[in-house]
């Protein structure tokens, strides 16, 4: 009797003591717990210099004050005479310390600097930068170290972004609807701005600012002209002012009819002059209101949207007349190559090379060619588009999709850096081996000074922004690879980790397994072996390899899978579609006999007999069903490891991650059970002991409907 109290005790007490805020995301600043270590940091860092006299500079006291009163439980002292933290900008810095810091060449103008010197015996900090911009990147990553437990006498760092242009794209509606959105509706609440400024536009400034995002398109690719009329533009005024200290600039969706829509004109075609003084008044009034706005995200001539082709021109012509508008301002135009038409024969996944390809070099300086990850559309994993490597002169910026619209929107637990990582990894051999997509958006091989990374957000009004807490690790993770591409995901997912929970390994070791195996899983329950896009149509949750009558035959999942009594997959080699001819020779090599293609990418680019022998030595049907399987273990490991982690957890993070964990594992088995049947039809072959008896049939799969499912406009009938 007495234990069972005492263990009851012992829970009560060890849940209590946890309590993260979802809400301040990976900006958990939890007492140190260890006392050596505590008393080790109050000593090194009490008294702080801090010589600047700006809105940046009162963000930077600000954070100082909060993270040390939380982190350490002391009142930082904002002492000139005795600090042993000295935070200055370069230009500043009394010269006897300027002498002691190593490598401040090698920083870049959002660069910093952190060294651990010894002055007369005694220990100091210097935290520097060219910028203050760039010290406020410095002190965020200064206060990572004390979150991570680091050894702060040993500190060395130098550090900048190997990318210029680090945004995050807003799929936000004016009707505060989010496109693919799953973390409830926009945080822009544009009917009570400008007048409201809602503090958490300050606490996504923050948490942005902290991993280095230093751009946003608060709007709709997919946009509204109406964002670019004057009483919109006083609304987006107020948001730049409060991200501006942040280091953040605003951009936004530039609709490419609005000179028609709003303008009165009659054409807006980018080679009439009417036009052209059109967009170029709009940019006037714009920057005379934010001097600092970016300049224009465009989807144009894409699933409908207006664009230059509507007037016989070409993308070059739409981008460099909107390029030459902003070019005054130092704005840019982010130019989105993700067009494919249904007029057209050729594969989808060909058709943005085919159109891009022959514009390369033609682009103004100041336009990025925006491209996504893969040829077709953020599926579970894609090989990396054909045009990275395919444009060297043509600055070419990454977009990745943080929200979930391909892999189970906010429900399912997927660390998406894993997928990010490999992509970036990914060898185009466009300039030799090593010739990496990583090395080719951020300039290296192209010495491109306009270097860009876009991420599609997966914020919301959700309490805790993304819906799905570990969502918030997707966020993080963006930032942390538009930094520095070559950043590791195990580093992301460790320091995440660290940062949102708990620095014991006990949790850190066995969490960071779950984050990087969590991608492989939602690919083997979904798109094992290179399938891709046979999910539901519209609001793309849920599988639907049978769906067919759609629009478009590219927006069908029979379009992708082709499968039939002979087999599945899309041949995509010189007996195909040929799309292999987009790549490199030596891809092409690889790639074009299925016996050297990597298996992640086999029914992506082969059509294989359902008893083609596999390298494993089992069949092709054999391994399909085996990777449905091995997916949903994966997800009962991922329940088996959170189970242990409760008392390193907030209660209630806990008990909600456990019921979206259920939640993954149910459609897990419904992506395996419906994937499986359907396929079956076509394979005729038995479904091996592996996979535990399904009870319902086909047709039942195909009944499931999901209304009002998220992420697509609601209908508000
Ligand atoms: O991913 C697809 C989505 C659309 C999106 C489009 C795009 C914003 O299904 O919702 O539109 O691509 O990237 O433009």
């Amino acid at each position: 009797m007495k234990k069972i109290l005492f263990s009851l005790l012992f829970v009560l007490i060890s849940s209590y003591a946890v309590c993260q805020n979802p809400y301040d995301l990976w900006l958990q600043y939890d007492k140190i717990e260890d006392k050596t270590l505590l008393d080790s940091y109050k000593k090194q860092v009490s008294n702080v210099y801090l010589n600047l006299n700006s809105p940046t500079g009162d963000v930077i006291k600000e954070e100082i004050e909060k993270s040390f009163k939380g982190l350490l439980h002391i009142e930082p002292k904002f002492d000139n005479k005795t600090p042993n933290l000295i935070i200055s900008t370069l230009n500043k810095l009394d010269p006897s310390l300027k002498k002691k810091l190593s490598k401040t060449s090698n920083i870049n103008d959002e660069g910093y600097v952190i060294q651990h010197i010894s002055e007369k015996g005694e220990s100091k900090i210097i935290l520097s930068a060219k910028t203050e911009k760039g010290l406020l990147y410095g002190v965020f990553n200064f206060i990572k170290q004390i979150q991570l437990h680091k050894d702060l006498s040993k500190l060395t760092i130098v550090d900048s972004p190997k990318i210029q242009k680090r945004v995050l794209n807003h799929w936000d509606n004016l009707d505060r609807s989010v496109e693919r959105g799953y973390a409830g509706f926009s945080i822009w609440d544009w009917y009570l701005l400008p007048e409201l400024i809602k503090q958490e536009y300050i606490d996504y400034a923050r948490a942005n600012a902290s991993i280095g995002i230093n751009g946003t398109v608060l709007t709709n690719v997919n946009s509204n002209a109406l964002v670019l009329s004057p009483r919109y533009i006083q609304k987006l005024k107020a948001l730049a002012n409060v991200f501006r200290p942040y280091g953040i600039q605003v951009y936004l969706t530039a609709r490419f009819s609005a000179p028609i829509e709003t303008g009165d004109l009659e054409t807006a075609d980018p080679l009439n002059a009417e036009v052209k003084q059109w967009w170029k008044d709009k940019a006037e009034e714009i920057y005379t209101e934010i001097p600092d706005f970016g300049g224009f995200l465009v989807k144009a001539n894409s699933e409908g949207q207006p664009g230059p082709n509507n007037y016989g021109r070409s993308h070059v012509d739409g981008a460099n007349m909107l390029a030459e508008a902003v070019a005054p301002y130092d704005g840019i135009i982010m130019w989105r190559a993700f067009v494919y038409s249904e007029e057209k024969p050729e594969d989808r996944a060909k058709q943005a090379y085919s159109e891009f390809k022959p514009f390369d070099g033609k682009f103004k300086d100041n336009v990025l060619v925006q491209v996504k990850n893969g040829a077709i559309d953020f599926q579970p994993r894609e090989p990396f588009h054909p045009l990275f490597g395919a444009m060297p002169d043509t600055p070419l910026m990454m977009e990745f999709q943080i929200t979930q619209e391909y892999l189970g929107g906010m429900s399912h637990l997927v660390f998406l850096p894993k997928l990010f990582e490999e992509v970036l990894e990914e060898d185009t051999y466009t300039q030799g081996k090593g010739s990496t997509v990583g090395k080719i958006i951020d300039g290296q091989l192209s010495n491109k000074k306009l270097t860009g990374m876009a991420g599609v957000a997966n914020i919301g009004t959700a309490k805790n922004w993304t819906g799905h807490q570990f969502g918030q690790a997707n966020w993080y993770g963006f930032g942390r690879l538009a930094w520095n591409p070559e950043t590791s995901a195990e580093t992301i997912a460790k320091d995440w980790l660290k940062m949102t929970f708990s620095n014991n390994a006990e949790f850190v070791d066995p969490m960071s397994k779950l984050l990087l195996d969590s991608r492989e899983a939602v690919v083997n329950y979904m798109t094992p072996l290179g399938l891709h896009h046979i999910m539901a149509a519209g609001h793309h949750q849920g599988p639907g390899p049978w769906v067919k009558d759609m629009p478009r035959p590219d927006w069908t999942s029979v379009y992708y899978h082709k499968a039939d009594e002979n087999g599945i997959g899309f041949d995509r080699t010189s007996s195909g579609s040929n799309a292999l001819d987009q790549y490199a020779s030596e891809i092409q090599e690889k790639y074009s006999d299925p016996a050297t293609t990597p298996d992640k990418y086999l029914l992506w680019f082969h059509h294989l007999p359902w008893n083609y022998k596999m390298k494993s030595g089992k069949t092709l049907w054999y391994e399909i069903t085996a990777h449905y399987q091995k997916g949903v273990e994966q997800v009962e490991d991922m329940q088996k490891t959170w189970q242990k982690m409760q008392k390193y957890v907030d209660p209630q993070v806990f008990k909600e991650t456990n019921m979206l964990l259920d939640i993954q594992l149910k459609e897990a088995k419904q992506w395996r059970n419906a994937c499986l049947l359907y396929f079956q039809q076509f394979s005729k072959m038995d479904l091996p002991d592996l996979i535990p008896e399904i009870t319902k049939d086909l047709d039942y799969y195909k009944s499931l409907e999901t209304p009002y499912a998220p992420g697509i406009r609601p209908s508000w009938n």
